[in-house]
């Protein structure tokens, strides 16, 4: 029977990638996201591939998580792969200068979102003693670059968080990894920079990123490796990357 795998932040980026790729795998797709003209052109398109739900909610917005993962129909309900991606840095600002409401914004989605969406999947999955769970981190959650402070501290704590998954969730039988990218060129700098094309650009010019398609590729390799085969942590950076700051733009 074919596996049912919930996305989140399906929309755009790495989470699009994935649901293309795993659509034309066969896998059935639960999308979710808040953005409900992508998540219907998703089902359209996507929906000649496989079978596929949509499912609109904010991750901070706890009763709006559970309400919408307890709607899902019979065939959707058995969740056997979560993907926790949804996620997005907000302003790249000294600690003195940051904005409290993007310091709100990245710890309320990347990690109290990636909690309660966790919370209303696993169940289910501790019931089953069955199930993979795959973080999206980054090489934010590894080391901190200047500016990157609170971003860098919610992927710490996606870090962290994963590994007391694994811990918690080894007596079930269920595997939980991360998969930690480094620059990957998608709506991820429009948001952090709120709009400015220019400032986004910049970030991913001069050197070759990794794509949403490479991440996704990883993604899909981590979940197709035999059940004894756990991927815990996995971090992939552009060849040009050597770190968070270091990205050689002489290739
Ligand atoms: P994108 O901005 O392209 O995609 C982000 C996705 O998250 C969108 O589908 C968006 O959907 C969803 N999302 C954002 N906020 C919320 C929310 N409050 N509720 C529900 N969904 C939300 O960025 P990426 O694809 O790059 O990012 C995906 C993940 O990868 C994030 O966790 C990011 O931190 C991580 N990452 C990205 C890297 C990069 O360089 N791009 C590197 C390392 C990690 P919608 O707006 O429709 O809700
Ligand atoms: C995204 C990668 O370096 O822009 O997590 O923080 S970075």
């Amino acid at each position: 029977m074919n596996k049912t795998v919930l996305i989140t932040g399906a929309t755009s980026g790495i989470g699009k990638s994935t649901a293309i790729l795993f659509a034309a795998n066969k896998f059935n797709l639960v999308l979710c996201g808040r953005r409900q003209e992508r998540l219907d052109a998703l089902q359209q398109e996507l929906g000649k591939e496989t079978k596929v739900h949509t499912l609109n909610f904010d991750v901070r917005d706890k009763v709006g998580v559970f309400a919408a993962i307890q709607s899902l129909p019979s065939d959707f309900a058995t969740i056997d792969i979560l993907i926790n991606n949804a996620g997005n840095a907000h302003g790249l600002d000294t600690i003195d200068d940051g904005n409290t409401e993007d310091w709100d914004a990245m710890l309320d989605i990347n990690v109290k979102g990636l909690l309660y969406v966790s919370k209303a999947v696993i169940p289910k999955m501790t019931a089953r003693k069955s199930g993979h769970i795959i973080n999206i981190g980054s090489t934010a959650g590894k080391e901190v670059y200047p500016k990157g402070n609170v971003y860098c501290g919610s992927k710490h704590a996606v870090d962290a968080i994963t590994k007391g998954m694994l811990i918690d969730l080894n007596p079930y039988g269920i595997r939980v990894g991360a998969v930690n990218p480094g620059l990957v060129e998608t709506e991820f700098s429009k948001v952090r920079f709120k709009g400015d094309e220019d400032k986004a650009e910049n970030v991913y010019k001069g050197f070759q990123p990794l794509k949403p398609e490479d991440i996704a590729d990883i993604i899909h390799f981590v979940v197709t490796r035999p059940y004894h085969v756990n991927i815990a942590d996995l971090i992939v950076m552009p060849t040009a990357q050597a770190s968070s700051t270091i990205v050689n733009k002489n290739l």
